[in-house]
């Protein structure tokens, strides 16, 4: 079994009620356990344009399945929420993206883990930290040190 941790955002269409749901439905992606997920947090969007506000959390997996097939069940996931692939980074119902995946380091087409962008993020860092507080990252960096290092942006516990 793979432990991995998996983020979750939403701006549009009762973002809280989404994450809820998203995670009744993870709990039952096939060969997976749904093992915590954090607080919610609302958190400022990072984006173009106007947006509201996002509702991010990060919950944790145990998974029998590769790395792939997790992101063929996430997206199947967003897609029965509705989200629309349209512009980067705009306004969206749900967002189910693959931090971690145990200690392996993915670059392919379809997937880059660790999350390339989740250094810079503390709408994901937080939450991860709830649930990890001691985690090193598979490049040997501790978990505390990313978040000290991570740019402020504004984020509250729901
Ligand atoms: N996700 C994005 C882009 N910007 N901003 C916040 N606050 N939260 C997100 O989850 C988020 C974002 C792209 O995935
Ligand atoms: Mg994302
Ligand atoms: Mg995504």
């Amino acid at each position: 079994m793979t432990r991995c941790y998996i983020g979750l955002g939403s701006n549009l269409a009762d973002p809280a009620g989404q994450l809820r749901s998203a995670l009744d439905r993870m709990a039952e992606i096939p060969d997976t356990a749904l093992c915590g997920c954090s607080s919610f947090y609302a958190s400022a969007p990072i984006g173009p344009g106007e947006q509201p506000d996002y509702v991010n959390a990060v919950a944790c997996l145990e998974t029998a399945l590769d790395a792939e097939s997790l992101l063929d069940a996430l997206q199947a996931i967003e897609n029965q929420h509705g989200r629309e692939r349209t512009l980067r980074w705009g306004a969206r119902t749900l967002d189910l993206d693959i931090l971690l995946f145990g200690n392996d380091q993915i670059a392919s087409q379809r997937l880059s883990v660790p999350h390339p962008r989740m250094a810079e993020r503390n709408f994901v860092l937080e939450p991860l930290a709830e649930l990890a507080p001691a985690l090193i990252m598979p490049d040997g960096t501790p978990l505390p040190q990313l978040l000290a290092q991570c740019p402020a942006n504004r984020l509250h516990r729901l």
